[in-house]
């Protein structure tokens, strides 16, 4: 049993004022793994004054340094990968195979942040006058459970590649993967202050950040509930927010792909994470007369799943992060079922010999109409909602009637068209044929899925204010 007591601010790991614990629950077993002592709005102040206080110097830092610290990081990010892979696994339930995924995922962060220091040009000519590109100020850093280090690392890259200062609120449930990025980042040498990490509940600390006038912007992962009361609570310092927020992404296969290809590669995207993630494909448009092909592709497809111990490699599909979640997922399950779709495998209840875990059944509905709640809703759960469409311009306008728009997904084998179809979808990212990160690329969402990009030369700049100097 493990006792997280430490929170880390001004580059020192020091014992919060809060008082109260946060218990840590096996998704696996629901046996306590430990406990997290949760951060207060006190600790909060201390962690942003630092980063203020930090941000002074840091700010001044040449390029060559901050690389310098980036690859640091990355050093000692490597030498805990076992370390990182198994906490993931036991923590929050990811499989072996997710977490070998965000363990690179960190890393890539880190390498594309510095590919982008060596490329950006801080300083530009617009007009008549010189643009410099000047860090923003003490960041505030909000991250979901659901791959914790990867929101983390892909965040807090990007600050320090700009030049800016943070304080990171993790998701209490993740706080064993907190401590040892903490660790890591410790030991890679950045000045005091330029990081802090505050565990604690998002309703104190969470929302500390979101309403401190000393913060100037909020970089959030996470619901887009969640989402809207940070945006409110920013607009009133006018903190700059970016928020990457939920998605129903629609999966388009086009009569022309590859179906043999096309609808494994549908369950992969729709069962990432076991289901917990904001880009997951759970939106599947199928074509009208080939529903039955589908249908027997899903089955043999799914035959090759296995749910269990996310400890075995074998292992595709893990638990629920938590008992709300597993109810959560259960509760849509019901709801599909009473909305008249019909389940084509899977089902309520836990599989056999699981029972002890948040494990639900890998569920594919079938005879979904896209104005149901399970077509409409974010599960974040294994659940596919299978719809089928007639025509083209049909499948473009069922993946557009949603209020997300953070990733589709588009099978055809004539990249033209998959083209023509994937400039009328309203999405951040849209997958062709294939399901990749590109972390020089932008990430975010049209719509309810959020506001601002994260990656690439789009996601600097959302750490960088304008300045133009005219003369
Ligand atoms: O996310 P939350 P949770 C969805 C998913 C899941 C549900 C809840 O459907 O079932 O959200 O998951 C902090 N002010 N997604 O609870 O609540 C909170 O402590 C400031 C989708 O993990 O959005 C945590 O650190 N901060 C999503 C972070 O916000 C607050 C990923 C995220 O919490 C706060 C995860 C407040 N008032 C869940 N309240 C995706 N699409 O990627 C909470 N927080």
């Amino acid at each position: 049993m493990k006792t997280i007591d430490k929170i880390y601010i001004n580059g020192e790991f020091i014992t919060p004022k809060g008082t109260e614990y946060f218990d840590l629950i096996s998704p696996t077993t629901n046996e306590k793994l430990g406990k997290v002592l949760l951060g207060n709005q006190e600790d909060t102040q201390k962690a942003i004054d630092a980063a203020k206080t930090a941000f002074k110097t840091f700010s001044k830092t040449t390029i060559t340094e901050r690389i310098h610290y980036l690859q640091n990081i990355q050093t000692s990010i490597k030498k805990r990968k076992e370390e990182f892979i198994s906490t993931m696994i036991e923590e929050y339930g990811g499989t072996s195979q997710f977490a070998t995924i965000s363990f690179d995922y960190m890393l890539k962060s880190f390498e594309s942040a510095i590919q982008l220091l060596n490329t950006y040009s801080f300083n530009k000519i617009m007009g008549e006058s010189e643009v410099q590109m000047t860090p923003i100020g003490v960041v505030g850093i909000i991250i979901p459970w659901n791959s914790s280090n990867g929101f983390i690392c892909g965040k807090l890259s990007t600050a320090i590649a700009a030049g800016c200062t943070a304080v990171i609120k993790p998701s209490e449930m993740s706080a064993q993967q907190t401590q040892l990025i903490t660790e890591c980042l410790h030991e890679a040498g950045l000045p005091k202050g330029v990081f802090n990490i505050v565990n604690g509940l998002g309703e104190i600390v969470g929302a500390e950040i979101s309403r401190n006038p000393d913060v100037a912007k909020i970089s959030f992962t996470g619901s887009t509930a969640v989402g809207k009361i940070i945006a409110k609570e920013a607009v009133n310092t006018m903190k700059r927010v970016t928020l990457e927020l939920g998605g129903k992404s629609p999966n388009i296969i086009l009569d022309d792909a590859n179906f043999s290809e096309a609808i494994p590669r549908a369950i992969a995207a729709a069962y990432m994470n076991s289901g917990q993630a904001c880009i997951a494909g759970t939106r599947l448009l199928v074509p009208e007369d080939k529903l039955e092909e589908v249908k027997s592709l899903i089955n043999n497809s799914t035959q090759n799943i296995v749910v269990g111990d996310p400890k075995n490699t074998t292992t595709t599909v893990g638990p629920m992060v938590s008992i709300k979640q597993y109810e959560r997922v259960q509760n849509y399950i019901q709801i599909g079922i009473n909305e008249g779709a019909e389940i084509l495998i899977g089902g309520l209840g836990k599989p056999n010999g699981l029972e002890n875990g948040n494990f639900v059944k890998p569920t594919v509905f079938v005879n979904v109409k896209n104005n149901m709640r399970i077509a409409q809703e974010e599960i974040f759960g294994p659940v596919l909602s299978i719809i089928t469409y007639q025509t083209e311009e049909e499948a473009i306008k069922i993946a557009n009637d949603t209020t997300y728009g953070l990733q589709a997904y588009i099978s055809s084998s004539n990249e033209k068209r998959a083209h023509n179809v994937a400039s009328q979808i309203n999405a951040g990212r849209v997958q062709i044929n294939g399901i990749k990160h590109d972390p020089m690329a932008p990430f975010g969402g049209f719509k309810q899925s959020g506001i601002g990009r994260e990656f690439g030369t789009i996601g600097l700049e959302a750490y960088l204010e304008p300045k133009a100097l005219i003369r």
